[in-house]
């Protein structure tokens, strides 16, 4: 810059000198003098400055570093803003370049459609999926509801199975679950005699006498039936066992119902005379309390009004124990002290019975050993007693006879039968034992009924004595 400053002052001022020349001669000498060495001066000074423009610039001092970046800055600053470059011309477009254009164009054209397909695909399995879950949720649903009318069946069953199970505990045992042991003793020996396919001789009828004697059925009917088994085989009758069968059968059907009206039942019911009243006997431990409880139970069933004696006053407790079967039943008690007299206690029980309207009363008794004398003795002054509080009392003496005891049952039937009359037997415990037989022996011997029997220690285990369900269960 300050060069090109120099260089056109230089230039400018020898022009200047040149035209000043005519000017100076055309004024006074003085100053023409003054003007003219001015003008040589000036001269002078641009004759020098154009020589220095030409060649001398190796004279020049070099620009400072910091000179050049300053006026490169200045130059920067002062340049005028170059206009924006047109866009540049449209190149010819070759050959090859349309191909790869092509190319890449038919190339995005296939990745988009990759694209698309991989998207429809991806919706697709989203889809597929979606339906799996929901036919998954679905077949769920499916077996918790399956799972839950199985659960509602097995309870449903369970339910009825308990019914079935608590029906049959409030039926009690049958008579033929009670006489299993029975039937897997003498009754299977004689099956075994009945099944052997061969002739009926003095060989089976010599087995026959030896089950029969040892059946605890008694000596008298064991006896008997063997005495018409032989009459019919001499008559021969008997030409296959089978035959033997249905004869033994027929005529233990015959002996077991003895000393009842046919098809009369056995059960003790109550008739217009009020109350009714039943001596309860029998040996210490045979049933008697027990049987007092469940009769009791029955009548109470039934719609009767129960009143109960405690004419056991021999027995430490067994009292309480009768209590125990009363309130179960709810009926009253007439009880007396331990140790008193067991006929006024029966006594009172009966007046009370009387007065109070009640349809039955039952007289439970102590047991002890038949044998000893007093005890019969005190239930015949029981029974006597009992008469005066009515007359006609009591209507029924029934015997409980313990089937365990076997044949000594028959003994002790015809024992108490002589001392008191017995109207009916309680065979008690059949369901403990294998001497179910001795019904047959009680029957035959004594031609008393069976009135109850005993399978079980529940109420409804006391039955009915139905002859006919005793032959099938012994038989079939
Ligand atoms: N298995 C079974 N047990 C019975 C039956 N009858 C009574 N028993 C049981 O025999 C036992 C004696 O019964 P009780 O009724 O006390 O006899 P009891 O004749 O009153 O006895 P004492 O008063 O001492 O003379 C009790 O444990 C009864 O549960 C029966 O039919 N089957
Ligand atoms: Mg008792």
């Amino acid at each position: 810059m300050l060069r090109r400053v120099d260089s056109a002052a230089g230039g400018d001022l020898y022009g200047l000198a040149l035209t000043s020349i005519p000017l100076a001669l055309a004024t006074s000498d003085v100053v023409g003098a003054i003007v003219i060495a001015a003008l040589v001066a000036l001269f002078v000074l641009a004759g020098l400055r154009m020589f220095r423009k030409r060649g001398a610039a190796p004279t020049e001092p070099p620009i400072s570093q910091g000179e050049i970046e300053r006026e490169l800055a200045e130059e920067e600053k002062e340049a005028p803003v170059a206009p924006a470059l047109p866009p540049p011309a449209p190149l010819e477009r070759l050959p090859e370049v349309d191909e790869r254009a092509e190319e890449e164009a038919a190339a995005a054209e296939a990745r988009k459609k990759e694209e698309y397909r991989q998207k429809k695909e991806a919706e697709r399995l989203e889809k597929e999926r979606r339906r799996l879950e929901r036919e998954e949720s679905e077949q769920r649903a499916r077996d918790e509801e399956a799972r839950l009318a199985r659960e509602a069946a097995e309870a449903r069953l369970r339910e009825e199975e308990e019914k079935r199970r608590r029906a049959q505990a409030e039926a009690g045992r049958t008579l033929a679950a009670g006489l299993e042991r029975t039937r897997g003793g003498f009754m299977a020996r004689l099956q075994g005699i009945f099944g052997g396919g061969k002739q009926v001789d003095e060989s089976t009828l010599a087995e026959l006498e030896e089950i029969l004697f040892t059946a605890d059925i008694g000596v008298k009917t064991a006896t008997a039936l063997l005495a018409g088994a032989r009459e019919r085989m001499k008559r021969r009758e008997f030409d296959d066992p089978s035959r033997l069968k249905a004869a033994l059968r027929e005529e233990i059907a015959r002996i077991v119902s003895l000393g009842m009206a046919p098809g009369a039942t056995r059960e003790f019911v109550v008739g217009a005379e009020r109350p009714r009243v039943i001596m309860v006997v029998g040996v210490n431990g045979s049933g008697k309390t027990t049987t007092v409880g469940k009769l009791a139970a029955k009548f109470g069933q039934a719609g009767y009004r129960v009143l109960l004696g405690a004419g056991d006053t021999f027995r430490a407790a067994a009292g309480e124990q009768l209590e125990v079967w009363a309130e179960r039943v709810n009926a009253p008690v007439v009880r007396g002290k331990d140790g008193s007299d067991p006929a006024s206690v029966c006594f009172e029980a009966v007046k009370k019975g009387v007065e109070e309207k009640v349809d039955v009363v039952l007289l439970d008794t102590a047991g002890r050993l038949h044998t000893k004398l007093p005890l019969m003795e005190e239930l015949k002054k029981v029974k006597r007693v009992v008469e005066k509080a009515l007359p006609g009392a009591p209507h029924e003496v029934l015997l409980v006879l313990d089937a365990t005891n076997g044949q000594n049952a028959i003994v002790q039937a015809r024992q108490f039968h002589e001392a008191l009359g017995v109207t009916g037997i309680a065979l008690t415990k059949l369901d403990g034992t294998a001497k179910g037989g001795v019904i047959i022996g009680i029957s035959d011997e004594l031609g008393l009924p069976v009135r109850y029997v005993g399978v079980g220690e529940k109420v409804a285990d006391l039955r009915p004595f139905d002859p006919a369900e005793f032959v099938d269960a012994l038989f079939d």
